[in-house]
């Protein structure tokens, strides 16, 4: 292995001024000297990138041997309540919102049969996970959409080891606010997370947002459309032909360039509604529940906890716990070189946070997203994303309060 060759700042500074003239950068020689001593690392020498290549081929096969975990997962549409009183319409795997937690270790397969008892078309897409392009869940890239009683069987080995999750990757804003969503979690044998921090209870937390409005609508129209939906499925080339007249699927940039200067509208311009309605969201959840349906975490003095944070939604939350600090341990399912202590952490779309929490200061604490539109109900404070971290023993530190639930009027 050939030694990998230190960045030092000093020659970075030097590159730019460089470039650009030091004049440009407002330094002088002598300050450029004094602020860069000659060999400031960024990273160890011993960083080995390659370190992080899959660790099984993603295009293998099953070996005699290998456990495979076989799971069926329908889609169906179902009622689900948000908060008492709101009850909305809502496609999901498996019969719940979120769908079911997916837990494997790293190497085991995961075999995922899907199957569409809805009149719309849906994928799953095993977000984070390096595997094959064509369980890759990508409609129209990767494979056909998964139609009304069709099926599709996804089959790949889990890695890397971490927290992860799937989702639907068929009209994707849609199809997530309508609940297509659940945590994937791979553990490993070897967690320096476990090691460091010997955590006893692990949460996991899907924060999403939904526009109950928007989705009502938009699934109205797919019920109405069905049978048209149904007949299409049958033939991909009757779903070709469709082309220009509703979804407007097309092989190539040309074919729609064509299509446009023939007189096809996309729905962005003219909507299948008939009109344009932006996406404004109403509700913010966790795990399916808006504030105070959440689900609290629960922590005793001196435990550890671990808490997945996942961003499944098209909006960044930033979790803000009261009365502690974290340690922010992992991202996207990789540990950190080393913990973070925070109190607030962002959590991206797309992205998942791991983080631990030590209990430390008895109590009821509230843990909440902290831009506060997101501690809302359809407009209402306290509701939204938002729920407590409460300890079991707090009765033994003199702490007495008993749970109260705050709902405006
Ligand atoms: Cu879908």
């Amino acid at each position: 292995m050939t030694e990998s060759k230190p960045i030092a700042r000093r020659g970075f500074l030097g590159a730019i001024a460089g470039a650009f003239g030091a004049a440009g950068l407002g330094l002088t020689d002598t300050q450029s000297t004094e602020a860069s001593p000659a060999s400031v690392s960024i990273w160890p020498s011993e960083f080995d990138p390659h370190a992080t290549r899959p660790h099984w081929n993603p295009r293998g096969m099953p070996s005699a041997g290998d456990t495979i975990h076989e799971y069926t997962v329908d889609v169906t549409l179902m009622k689900h309540e948000i908060v008492p009183l709101v009850e909305t319409y809502v496609y999901a795997y498996g019969g719940s919102v979120p769908g079911p937690v997916l837990q494997v270790n790293e190497g085991e397969w995961l075999s995922v049969n899907l199957v569409n008892k809805t009149h719309d078309f849906h994928t799953i897409h095993f977000h984070g996970m390096e595997i094959a392009c064509e369980m890759d869940g990508v409609p129209l890239s990767t494979q056909w959409p998964v139609g009304y009683n069709q099926s599709y069987k996804y089959l790949f080995r889990a890695q890397p080891a971490g927290t992860h999750y799937y989702h639907c990757h068929n009209m994707t804003p849609l199809h997530i606010q309508a609940g297509l969503y659940g945590a994937l979690i791979v553990n490993s044998d070897d967690d320096p997370i476990k090691k460091l921090f010997p955590y006893t209870r692990d949460y996991t937390l899907i924060l999403s947002e939904i526009d109950t409005e928007y989705v009502r609508e938009q699934l109205d129209m797919m019920q109405q459309m069905g049978q048209q939906m149904d007949y299409m499925m049958g033939s991909p080339k009757l779903m070709k032909e469709m082309n220009g007249n509703m979804m407007g699927w097309f092989t190539d940039k040309a074919e729609f360039l064509k299509a446009i200067k023939n007189g096809y509208i996309p729905p962005y311009a003219q909507s299948m509604t008939g009109y344009v309605r932006p996406i404004r969201m109403n509700y913010f959840m966790i795990n399916g529940k808006s504030y105070p349906m959440t689900d609290p975490l629960y922590i005793k003095m001196g435990e550890y906890i671990r808490v997945r944070l996942i961003g499944a939604g098209m909006m960044p939350h930033f979790m803000h716990l009261h009365g502690h600090d974290f340690w922010h341990v992992a991202q996207d399912g990789a540990p950190l070189a080393s913990p973070v202590r925070h109190n607030t952490i962002q959590v991206s779309p797309g992205g998942t946070t791991d983080i631990i929490i030590e209990g430390t200061n008895p109590g009821n604490w509230h843990f909440h997203d902290h831009s506060d539109y997101c501690t809302s109900n359809n407009g209402v404070a306290p509701g939204g994303m938002m729920t407590m971290l409460m300890y079991e023993d707090a009765a033994d530190y003199g702490f007495t309060f008993k749970d109260i639930l705050a709902v405006n009027s």
